[in-house]
């Protein structure tokens, strides 16, 4: 099989390419590991940022979003006693949109399913070669058993946080940067109306608490734990209690209403930057190439940020032979992924405990400047509302 660009990895970092170069007339065959129905039902992400829904919307991918996402003015951030609203349209213009990661991807399949793009799902024994020539190449055992090769101008790796394309670049040209935190998250999706208008972001003693949501009628919640903590070992009424304890239940007459767990699971936080994203003919773009704790929601809107690069250097690459914005993609996109990288870093710092008393006292006191000073809290709302994404393209 011979396409323009093969792009390994079916989740929103390769779609969205996908869909990105079509509209410039460029050909992609996208092999996926897992199955349909799999990719469609993960639940991740929940935030977009404001950059990431202007670029849904040029694309032409913005119809359900704008009818059924939920514009947020900011966030609340909170500490014992105290409860305060960050409103990023004062502070800098511009906000967020809660519409989830799942929903992006229906969107995203729907578009490619009607454009009738080749995406091999369950694809096994996945093998990348050549990337230092200008014929690169991937071979797969397809879902039918049967061996495929597919012959590309240039290949993208879009296979998250364990696909194999990172390894690829060979140890003498590549650098990682990374970090493990002491704690994970376990959070759950219950069948509940949300028991705020916007975000909860909830410093606690206990251990940090969010409250965010997918629609009206769906609250996605989520509670710092231990590394290594057993699901089994927390009923959902643990579950509920500790949220209610930690989001400041029955606090100036609020109340968290609890309702039906539909899922749950346990998340552990890292980050990690692997340097270059790119090697030759191959290119890295979203989780392969970096990680960050979701506490700055900045994982989907970063993959998003990559492919917004990503997609015209590949045209001018792949069709005007112009290997210029290629040559400068791993540059320009590493600018963002290290603000990000800092950004999500400093939001899990500030909000989950280590047990430390001092500690403790030098994250409240950075939440009290946050939430009293103009310039904290605008700090926090560049950050978190998300940097303008560059268009290299005159369509998005
Ligand atoms: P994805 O979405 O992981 O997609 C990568 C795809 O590559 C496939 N793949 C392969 N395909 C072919 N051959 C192979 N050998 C392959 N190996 C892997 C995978 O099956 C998959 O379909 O990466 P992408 O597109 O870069 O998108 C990035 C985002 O998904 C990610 O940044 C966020 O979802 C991160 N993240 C969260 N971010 C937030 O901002 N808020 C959250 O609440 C949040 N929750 C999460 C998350 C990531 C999670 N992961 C990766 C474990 C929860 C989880 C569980
Ligand atoms: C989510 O809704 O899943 C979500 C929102 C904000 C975050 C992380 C996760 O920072």
């Amino acid at each position: 099989m011979r396409t323009q660009v093969a792009i390994i990895g079916a989740g929103p970092a390769g779609m969205l390419l996908s869909h990105l170069l079509a509209a410039e007339g460029i050909d992609t065959v996208i092999v996926e590991a897992r199955s349909e129905e799999y990719v469609l039902g993960r639940i991740r992400a929940g935030i977009l940022e404001h950059g990431s829904v202007e670029l849904l919307r040029a694309a032409g991918l913005g119809s359900r979003l704008d009818a059924e996402g939920l514009p947020h003015r900011g966030i609340h951030l909170q500490f014992p006693r105290e409860r305060h609203h960050l409103d990023f349209i004062d502070l800098i213009g511009r906000g967020v949109w809660v519409y989830g990661q799942t929903e992006v991807q229906k969107d995203l399949v729907a578009a490619r399913s009607a454009a009738g793009q080749s995406i091999y799902y369950e694809a096994r024994d996945l093998e990348i070669s050549d990337v230092e020539t200008d014929r690169p190449s991937l071979t797969f055992v397809g879902s039918d058993g049967r061996r495929q090769t597919v012959v590309a101008d240039a290949v993208v790796g879009c296979d998250g946080s364990f696909g194999p394309s990172r390894a690829v670049i060979p140890d003498s040209a590549k650098q990682t940067w990374h970090r493990t935190y002491p704690f994970s998250w376990l959070g759950v999706l219950a069948d509940v109306a949300p028991s705020t208008d916007e975000l909860i972001y909830a410093w606690h003693p206990d251990g940090f608490a969010m409250h965010s949501m997918r629609s009206p009628s769906v609250s996605r919640l989520y509670l710092q734990v231990d590394n290594g903590t057993d699901i089994d070992d927390w009923s959902h009424q643990r579950i509920w209690d500790a949220l209610a304890a930690r989001l400041g239940d029955g606090q100036d007459g609020w109340t968290l209403t609890p309702g039906p767990i539909t899922e749950a699971s346990v998340l552990p936080m890292r980050s990690y930057v692997q340097t270059p994203m790119r090697h030759g003919r191959l290119f890295l773009a979203g989780d392969s190439a970096h990680i960050v704790p979701p506490t700055g929601a900045k994982g989907l809107n970063l993959a998003i940020a990559d492919v917004a690069l990503l997609a015209p250097a590949l045209v001018s690459l792949v069709r005007d032979d112009d290997s210029r914005s290629a040559d400068t993609y791993s540059d320009d996109a590493l600018r963002r992924v290290w603000r990000c990288t800092h950004f999500s870093w400093w939001m899990t710092s500030m909000l989950h405990t280590s047990g430390d008393p001092f500690d403790d006292q030098l994250q409240l006191s950075q939440l009290r400047w946050v939430c009293s000073s103009e310039a904290g809290a605008t700090g926090l709302a560049e950050n978190y509302a998300g940097l303008p994404i560059p268009s290299g393209s005159t369509r998005f």
